[in-house]
């Protein structure tokens, strides 16, 4: 993400010309303590087996919500991240996206419809008993919203 500024130069600051009157700068988002750089965004995982609900909450808490990866390429660098924690095989963690309002309609927190999924193999394949979208190293899945692992975490994005 970029942010952008406009500074407005004063009239000292003007040769006789005067033509530049403002600048747009802009700078590549650094992100701040506890937050890693990834694709495009700032990403964090929060430890502690906690639902995906309550892992949404806990992102909220730090700034943030949960991530969602919106194209093959951010998902794969997501993935790397994760991978990169230390995230095992039977771990998983949670991100955005939920379809226990209408089954098959996944839509993230704020309510928009997701058109990106990554699913792996035969995923979703939950029906009504798995609603919401864990993401492992190697995998992306549909099980229970209220499933706790031994190990998950919340993958909190800015
Ligand atoms: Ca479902
Ligand atoms: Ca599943």
């Amino acid at each position: 993400m970029l942010i952008c500024t406009v500074i407005y130069f004063s009239k000292i600051m003007l040769n006789r010309s005067g033509v530049p009157k403002f600048a747009i700068i802009c700078l590549k988002q650094v992100c701040g303590v506890d937050w890693s750089l990834v694709y495009d965004s700032c990403f964090r995982l929060l430890r502690g087996s906690v639902t995906q609900s309550t892992a949404q909450n806990n992102c909220i808490e730090k700034g943030g919500s949960l991530a969602l990866a919106s194209s093959a390429e951010e998902l794969a660098a997501v993935q790397a991240f994760i991978q990169s924690e230390g995230i095992g095989p039977d771990d998983g963690v949670w991100v955005d996206g939920s379809d226990a309002e209408t089954e098959g309609v996944w839509r993230t927190a704020s309510g928009e419809v997701m058109t990106y999924f990554g699913w792996t193999g035969d995923e979703p394949n939950g029906g009504t008993n798995e609603n919401c979208i864990r993401l492992r190293g190697d995998r992306v899945y549909d099980d229970g919203c209220d499933v706790t692992h031994k190990f998950v975490a919340a993958l909190c994005e800015l």
